[in-house]
């Protein structure tokens, strides 16, 4: 059942966000005990449960209202946006504050042999990407002819693979992209962790429990500049 009463929030269950959501969560007072396997999490001194999914499901977690709150990198959440707007479905939500971890770039490489002069030698080019709407609005913003191919693992070798002529992925130290003999060419879009909530009416004391942890965010997060 669920209960409406108690402030959802939705955070990656495991992966490269759930480090620093979980631990921003313990640092604002919110006391939780996780069992591994378990989908939710609820807190011993709030009123707060947790749901611990795939990030992939948090944007649309939060703009169909299933949850008041969710942890989420820009890059996703931009690239469900764009997704959802496409389809005509609800894509709104508030940011209410960019975090300090999560922080990577989304990047075109092209293979180290490709002879590049700058983005006019992607026309006519295959790109592969796990993140379509994104490249694809940055190829009209710029006025490139190219084509982004959907992949959801491996992007980094779809060029020896020979499915695709470049990729664009997430990069943050590079050691990826060197290690597959890429060369990363153009950043179309910088990303860290943010903290979202849903659109729509919330019951006053919600409202006040989550005005409550976000002070004490901007306290954490003031203590550490
Ligand atoms: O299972 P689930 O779907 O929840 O997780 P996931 O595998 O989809 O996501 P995960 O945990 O890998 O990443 C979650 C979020 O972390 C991303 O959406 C970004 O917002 C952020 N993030 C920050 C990154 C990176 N840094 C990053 N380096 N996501 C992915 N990478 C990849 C990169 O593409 C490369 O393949 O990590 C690899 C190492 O990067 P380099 O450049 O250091 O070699
Ligand atoms: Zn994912």
């Amino acid at each position: 059942m669920i209960d409406n009463n108690r402030l959802r929030i939705a955070v990656q269950k495991s992966g490269r966000l759930c480090e620093g959501s979980m631990e921003l969560l313990k640092a604002i007072g919110v006391k939780l005990s996780i069992r591994d396997r378990l989908l939710i999490a609820h807190s011993t001194n709030l009123p707060v449960d947790l749901l611990r999914v795939r990030d992939d499901d948090i944007p649309g977690l939060v703009m169909d209202g299933v949850v008041d709150l969710g942890f989420i990198g820009e890059n996703e959440l931009e690239e469900k946006m764009l997704e959802r707007k496409a389809a005509d479905k609800q894509h709104q939500y508030d940011v209410l504050e960019r975090l300090d971890f999560g922080g990577c770039r989304l990047s075109i490489a092209v293979p180290n042999e490709m002879q590049y002069q700058g983005m006019a030698s992607l026309n006519g080019k295959k790109i592969a990407t796990t993140y379509p709407y994104l490249l694809e609005r940055y190829f009209r913003e710029q006025k490139i002819d190219a084509k982004a191919v959907m992949l959801n693992g491996s992007v980094e070798v779809a060029p020896r693979a020979g499915l695709a002529d470049a990729i664009c992925d997430l990069v943050s130290t590079g050691a990826t992209l060197e290690a597959n003999g890429l060369e990363e060419k153009e950043v179309i879009f910088r990303s860290k962790a943010v903290l979202i909530q849903r659109r729509g009416e919330m019951p006053q004391p919600k409202q006040q429990l989550i005005d409550k942890l976000l002070t004490r965010i901007n306290g954490v997060m003031q203590a550490k500049e």
